[in-house]
Formats: structure tokens, C-alpha cells, sequence
């Protein structure tokens, strides 16, 4: 069959071809799954013309390619995006209409790969679909993992976790290579001998190995014709593995083995921002980033091409440090295998990787034990070492005698356990080293990485998160879409900032009626999907204030949670009237590390603070919590175009960029917000006037730490904390047991490490300016355009032009 043609006629035919070779079923046998499969082959088959050749162009033309090397992508629904990419949408459409089906159930058939904990997965996925569609070759390099981010339910409240098993049901979008496997070694020893030439090498002699199988995904540029390469290793057990012990007849330790192999991409670390040092996890790093080289270096360049060069046909751009192993494994290939001198492979290693980081909290940077990277990896210790011994000797020749500031900078360090700093190892190779939000880029510098600003000042640079306006604007909120093309013609969803456009149409009350409209249609299909997922019941005509986000201390669920508490508690009291309350539901999503304590307390908290606060009418139904489980990106999708308050309320200095800022700023939601990460862009960007903005700096922050903060003493001064927090100790949310729930109160009111109680004063304050400006709907209209208006800076396409002037130095493909 030749290309199938943009008709529904022609779309019908190729469906039901699929239908019959793909599933073996007719149409009137066929289940749900069955036709779901059969529209993907289907859209699949439409691109496929649009990847061989973007991949024969981008060989052809010998140009550099962006290796993204990610142990994350937060992908999120694949079918909607391919057929907006394509096109295809409304010839799909009607030719499932025309077979009596219908799009919107076949889509609702479709497990999201999860491949992500939360914002850095999510950027990834961001980036990829903007490089797609910018046309600048990139290959995304990861994991395929068999469960990503677990399923979370809730089982009285608490957070239980279930796995993902997103593989189930088949999956449409993926193209297995066996063919193409690499091998990955592992563990054994290092030796030292003389070459045929008398020069002094070393060679690894590894003692297991394992094969990644490459998994090939389509990433659709928009309408451009482009479809760019995303590739997940899976691992399976190599044949010399299992047959070593089977030919000594264990037979079943030899499948045991094999089990062993594979288990290395068998699940994504539910933990964000937090690395655990599990020994399984440095094994996954290794795993893809060492078949992600060898793919490379062998599938992408032509035959005898010079090494010495690799940097003209590629930069690896590591997403944080979990991909930085692929530092010494570079080394390792150019030095041992290419019989490179240091100097010279040093020289090339170092302009093929840049750097991002993502954080700022210490507990965040992954040190590796040396003990268990010198038993999994022993001569990339050992290189790890070299390479520290050259830059230290480049640290003490800038400053001389400073011993001190050598010990902090040194790629290991000496704790109960001696260890690998990922972040210096990073720092040291990489041509440039970046934020992702402005003020985040500053307190790198000034602050996390100083010393290493100081030797290399011009290695750093920012580069502002963004999100796709494809994903999060155009599929999301089509309605919204609709509006504005409409109003503006279609070309700003390739181009963000056309959005400044909008301005004028701020005070045109036929736009504001119609924009109102939008929103409120967002509001009734959210309310019927949470009904029919949830069974949540969301009232009309609320102000729906939202935090979604992973759980963590420092983003300050407990302080949005501690605003409810004494809002009810204040009508409770009588301090304030039931009928003075601005109607209004907040709605959490969130999933917490299944190890981390706190943030599992918190949701169990919130659970049953929604659970009393939902049921007592005193509220007179004017204040609801709803909590739906297993936030994920098909949710986002349907929530964030139905928001009006965007919470983005974390401790100044903590939130490297945020980016589901971005996302409610976009779909028209005011952001309640403090001055961090890139809220601080978007304040600047929208006005003062358009943001709500509380709580203290981060230099107030630091100097509060410095003289020594003490939360007791918020509790005792301020009534209506004091009262929010004892309604709590009461046991009233929790049957009347008074302890349930002294885990995160006692901790708040003792520790309270990210100073909720020291900003809950400055935020209930800022939630009485949101009450005002919302009961003007005309005025708050009018914001939450200017909001829209202003943003366009936040597409992703704009983070990837920075990427390519700052770091990459290179440009799209014509
Ligand atoms: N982030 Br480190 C994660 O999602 N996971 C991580 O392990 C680390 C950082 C987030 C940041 O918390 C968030 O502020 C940022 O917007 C996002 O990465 C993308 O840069």
C-alpha cells in the first residue's frame, strides 16, 4: 500500500485494513482496544513517510544533532497529539463517525505513558515535541520502563500505590529494534597492559552484561512534516548470560538470571528530587546512557568518521545528573577503545555534554557511593578520579593555597562514606551549565555551584523553562484555541508570542463574554469528567482554585491546607459568616514518594480535612475540597484550561522554575503566587497588578534562617493560625483521635523547615486580594487575559531558540 491519502474515504480504508491485518477482527467483532489499536496503527501510518525521510534528510546533511539524554519523559497521551500533528484530526473524526464510533471514546482508551515523576519528565517531553517542531534534529534518548509513576489511590484517605502496568492493553506507539540491541557491561575489573605499539592502556574486563533493546517512538513536529526520533532502551538478559549457568545445569538459576537483566528497566524511581543511591537506579544510568553513546557513535556516523569531531554532529544535553555517567563512559570509549591520549579525549568530551540542573535543595544533588560505583563501573571510577585529579590541579593553579575551597569543590567527598558529587562531576565536563528560571540561574551561581562560577564564569547561563502550547494550549483547551483564532489567525501556536496580540481585546466585552464562556465550558466538561472518574461532585458557580503538583515540604500543600482549615474554622467560631465566603472549591492533585512520610501524612490529612469540611453544612456548601486521585498529565489536560486561581506558593528560593505556572497562566488562571522560580518571569511579564503575589523574598528568606527562625512563635501570635492549627490537634478532622495527625502539625509548628507559618499571614492576606478582584468578574476578566496576553515568552519553542543561541550553537534544519 502506497501513502494513505487525506480523505475520510482514504482514512476509512486504512482503518479498517488495520482493523483486519493489525487486530484480526472485523469491525462488528472488534472491542474498544481493538479499534484503538487499529487508530493508531492508523495515524502511524500517515507519518511514517514524514520519518523515513526526516531521518534520511538528517543523515544526508551531516549536521548536528541534540542528543537528550533524560532518564524521564512525562509524554502524556499520544494519540490526540499525533493526530493534531498530522492533521488528521477531523478526517479521523468523521471516519470513525462514518464506522459508528466514536473519537473521543477511542481516545479515553488510551493509557498515558507515564514515563516521569513530575516537572522534569514533563520538560523533557516538552522539549522534544518543540524541537520537532522547530525542525532541529534531535534524538531523545531514555528508558523504557515496563511500570512508570505508580497508579495512586486512596484507601481511607491514605495513599496507596498500585503499578502501572501501561503495557497491558498493547502498545500502538512503540517500534521494537531487537535487531539493534547493544550490549551494556557491567561490574569485573580493570587491567593494565602494553599495545602492539608499546604504549601503556588499560582495559576494562567486565563481569555481567546486559542487552538494551531500542524502542523507537514518532515525535511529530506540528504540521512541518518533520517527525523526529524517540528512543527507550529496554533491557533483556544477554544469550552468554543465561547460557554460561545453563550449560552447568542450573536451569533455574539460569532464569533467574535472566529476570535479574531484565529488571533493570522494569520500573521508574517513584521518588522526584530526592534520589535514593539504590544500587538498581546507578544501573539504569548507566544502562541507557552507555547504549545511547554506542547508538550513536555507531548507527548515526558515517562509516570512519573522526572522533576527534564527534561535537559537530552532536551535543548531549543531560537532564540534571542522572544521565552524567555518560561523562566517563565517553572518556572511557575514546581512551581505551579509540586509544585516544587524555588530553585529546578530554578535549572532545568535554563539547559534547551541557548541563541543566534542577534544583536547589541539597538533599537533591546525587552523590554516588564510591564503594558501589567502583564494584558496578570500576574503571569509570577510576576515570572519575583522573578526572578529578586534573581539575583540582586546575583549582589549585587559579587558587593557589585555597585548600579549603578544593575540598568543597572536588568531585568526591569524604562523608561517613566516601562519594561521587554528580553535580561537580557534571559542572567539570560540561560546555555550559545552566537554570531553568532566572532567579534559580542566579542562586546557582551565587550560591550552589559559586565556586565553580567563580573559576568559569562564562560556562553559565539561564535558560527559562516552557511548555508546549501544542499540548497545553491548542488540545487542552480547544475551545480556548478556537477563540483565538478566531481573534488572531492560527499562527500563534507556533509562535507564543503573537499572544501579545490579545491586549487590546482585554477591554472588549464581546471577547470578554466570550472568553468567560470558554472558561466555563472547561468547568462543566471537568465537572463531568471528575464525576464519572471520581464520583467528586464540583459545584457551579465556584472560583476553582487549584494546586497540582508533586507533594513535597517545600511547595506548601500544608499552607494551602492551613488557609482552608481557618476559613472553616473562622465560620465555625463565628468570626466570620458562612455567607461572607467566597464560594469556591480548591482542588489538590498530587502523588508523594511512597517512602517519604510527610508528604503521606499531608495527603491523608487533606483527604479528611475534604471529607469533614465537604459534609458540614454550616459551610452552607460554600467552600469544597475535592482531591482526585492519581494526578497525571490526561488529568492536567482537563484541569488546567478549568482553573481560575493557579497556586504556586512555594518557599522563596526552593522551586527551581515551576511549569505548571506556565501552563494556568496560558489557559487564563491568576496565579496566587510567591516570588520564586519563574513565577518570578511571570509576575514581571503580566504586572504586578495581574499576580497576587505574598510571602517573603529569598534574601528575606536566608536572613530569616540565618537569625534563626522559630515557627512557635507565628502559632503564638497570630489568632487565627493558632485556632487553624489547634482545630486540627482537636482530633476534628480525624474522629477525635488527637494524635493522627501530630506528624505534620507538631512539625510545622516545631521545624517547619520551609516556613509555611512565617508566610501564612502575607497569604491569607493575598487570598482576601484574589476574594476582591473575583467578585469583580469583569476586572478579573480582564486579568486573567492580560495573563494569556503576556506569556507567549513561556512556549518551549522559545526555551529551545535560548538552548540553541546559548548552548547548542547550532540551528534548526531549512
Ligand atoms: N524537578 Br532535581 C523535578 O521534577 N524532578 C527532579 O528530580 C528535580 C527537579 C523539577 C523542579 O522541581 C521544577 O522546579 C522544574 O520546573 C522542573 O524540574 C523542570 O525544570
Amino acid at each position: 500500500m502506497g501513502a494513505p491519502t487525506y480523505s475520510v474515504d482514504g482514512f476509512v480504508r486504512e482503518f479498517l485494513h488495520e482493523l483486519n491485518t493489525n487486530q484480526g477482527v472485523t469491525l462488528s467483532r472488534s472491542s474498544v482496544n481493538d479499534q484503538y489499536l487499529a487508530l493508531a496503527s492508523t495515524v502511524k501510518n500517515y507519518l511514517m513517510a514524514r520519518w523515513l525521510e526526516t531521518n534520511r534528510k538528517t543523515q544526508d546533511a551531516k549536521v548536528k544533532t541534540i542528543g537528550y539524554l533524560s532518564a524521564e519523559y512525562l509524554l502524556g497521551s499520544q494519540l490526540n497529539n499525533a493526530l493534531l500533528a498530522s492533521d488528521l484530526h477531523d478526517i479521523a473524526a468523521e471516519g470513525l463517525r462514518q464506522c459508528g464510533l466514536s473519537l473521543p471514546t477511542l481516545r479515553a482508551q488510551e493509557i498515558e505513558p507515564g514515563l516521569g515523576n513530575g516537572g522534569l519528565g514533563r520538560l523533557a517531553a516538552c522539549f522534544i515535541d518543540s524541537l520537532a517542531t522547530m525542525n532541529v534534529p534531535c534524538i531523545g534518548y531514555g528508558i523504557r520502563y515496563e511500570y512508570g509513576i505508580f497508579r495512586q489511590t486512596f484507601v481511607d484517605g491514605r495513599q496507596v500505590e498500585q503499578p502501572d502496568t501501561w503495557l497491558a492493553l498493547g502498545a500502538p506507539w512503540e517500534f521494537p529494534h531487537p535487531e539493534a540491541s547493544v550490549v551494556v557491561n557491567f561490574g569485573g575489573t580493570t587491567e593494565r597492559y602494553t599495545d602492539v605499539d608499546g604504549e601503556e592502556r588499560c582495559r576494562w574486563n567486565p563481569e555481567w552484561n546486559v542487552l538494551a533493546v531500542p524502542y523507537n517512538y514518532m515525535v511529530p513536529g506540528y504540521l512541518n512534516g518533520r517527525v523526529n526520533t524517540l528512543r527507550l532502551w529496554s533491557a533483556v538478559a544477554t544469550k552468554a548470560f543465561d547460557l554460561q549457568i545453563f550449560n552447568a545445569g542450573d536451569y533455574a538459576q539460569a532464569v533467574r538470571a535472566q529476570t535479574f537483566a531484565e529488571n533493570i528497566s522494569k520500573v521508574l524511581y517513584p521518588e522526584d528530587s530526592t534520589p535514593q543511591g539504590k544500587e538498581l537506579r546507578l544501573q539504569q544510568q548507566y544502562f541507557f546512557v552507555a547504549a545511547s553513546l554506542r547508538d550513536f557513535i555507531n548507527n548515526e556516523l558515517e562509516e570512519g568518521f573522526d572522533l576527534h569531531n564527534l561535537s559537530d554532529r552532536i551535543i548531549f544535553q543531560l537532564n540534571d545528573t542522572h544521565p552524567v555517567i555518560a561523562v566517563p563512559e565517553l572518556m572511557r570509549i575514546l581512551i581505551d577503545e579509540e586509544g585516544f591520549e587524555w588530553e585529546e579525549a578530554w578535549e572532545a568530551t568535554r563539547k559534547c555534554f551541557a548541563y541543566t540542573c534542577h534544583t536547589l535543595l541539597p538533599e537533591a544533588l546525587e552523590v554516588w557511593s564510591t564503594e558501589l560505583l567502583g564494584r558496578l563501573l570500576p574503571r569509570h571510577l577510576e576515570l572519575i578520579y583522573q578526572i578529578n585529579e586534573h581539575f583540582l590541579r586546575e583549582v589549585h593553579e587559579t587558587f593557589p593555597g585555597d585548600e579549603i575551597r578544593a575540598r568543597r569543590m572536588s568531585l568526591i567527598v569524604e562523608d561517613r562514606e566516601q562519594g561521587v558529587r554528580m553535580a561537580h562531576l557534571a559542572a567539570v565536563a560540561a560546555t555550559k551549565i545552566n537554570g531553568v528560571a532566572a532567579l534559580h540561574s542566579q542562586l546557582l551561581r551565587d550560591k550552589v555551584l559559586k565556586d565553580f562560577a567563580d573559576l568559569w564564569p562564562d560556562r553559565f547561563t539561564n535558560v527559562t523553562n516552557g511548555v508546549t502550547p501544542r499540548r497545553f494550549v491548542r488540545m487542552a483547551n480547544y475551545k480556548f484555541a478556537d477563540l483565538l483564532n478566531d481573534t488572531l489567525g492560527s499562527g500563534w501556536v507556533t509562535d507564543l508570542e503573537r499572544l501579545r496580540e490579545l491586549e487590546p481585546y482585554a477591554e472588549d466585552e464581546d471577547f470578554k463574554a466570550r472568553f468567560r464562556e470558554v472558561k466555563a465550558w472547561n468547568k462543566r466538561r471537568l465537572t463531568g469528567l471528575l464525576e464519572a472518574r471520581d464520583g467528586i461532585a464540583l459545584p457551579e458557580g465556584h472560583m476553582l482554585d487549584v494546586m497540582v503538583k508533586r507533594l513535597h515540604e517545600y511547595k506548601r500543600q500544608s499552607l494551602k491546607l492551613l488557609h482552608i482549615v481557618s476559613l472553616y474554622e473562622q465560620v465555625l467560631s463565628g468570626k466570620i459568616a458562612a455567607a461572607d465566603v467566597t464560594p469556591r472549591t480548591v482542588l489538590f492533585g498530587a502523588k508523594a514518594a511512597p517512602g517519604y512520610r510527610m508528604a503521606k501524612d499531608t495527603i491523608h490529612l487533606i483527604n479528611k480535612v475534604a471529607e469533614v469540611v465537604n459534609n458540614d453544612a454550616r459551610l452552607e456548601g460554600r467552600l469544597k475540597v475535592a482531591f482526585p486521585a492519581n494526578y497525571n498529565v490526561t488529568l492536567a489536560e482537563k484541569l488546567i484550561p478549568a482553573a481560575d486561581l493557579s497556586e504556586q506558593i512555594s518557599l522563596a528560593g526552593m522551586e527551581a522554575s515551576g511549569t505548571g505556572n506556565m501552563k494556568f497562566a496560558l489557559n487564563g488562571a491568576l496565579t496566587i503566587g510567591t516570588d520564586d522560580g519563574a513565577n518570578v518571569e511571570i509576575r514581571q511579564l503580566v504586572g504586578d497588578e495581574h499576580f497576587f503575589l505574598f510571602g517573603m523574598t529569598e534574601p528575606e528568606v536566608a536572613d530569616l534562617g540565618a537569625a534563626g527562625y522559630n515557627p512557635a512563635s507565628y502559632y503564638e501570635s497570630n489568632e487565627n493560625l493558632r485556632d487553624a492549627l489547634n482545630l486540627i490537634l482537636s482530633g476534628h478532622f480525624s474522629g477525635g483521635n488527637r494524635h493522627l495527625f501530630d506528624s505534620v502539625v507538631l512539625n510545622l509548628i516545631n521545624q517547619d523547615r520551609f516556613m509555611a507559618l512565617a508566610d501564612f499571614q502575607s497569604y491569607v492576606d493575598a487570598q482576601a486580594r484574589v476574594e476582591e478582584r473575583y467578585a469583580d468578574q469583569e476586572a478579573w476578566t480582564r486579568s486573567a487575559i492580560l495573563n494569556v496576553a503576556r506569556t507567549g515568552y513561556f512556549s518551549s519553542d522559545r526555551s529551545m531558540r535560548d538552548y540553541l543561541q546559548r548552548i547548542w550553537h547550532t540551528t534548526p534544519m531549512i
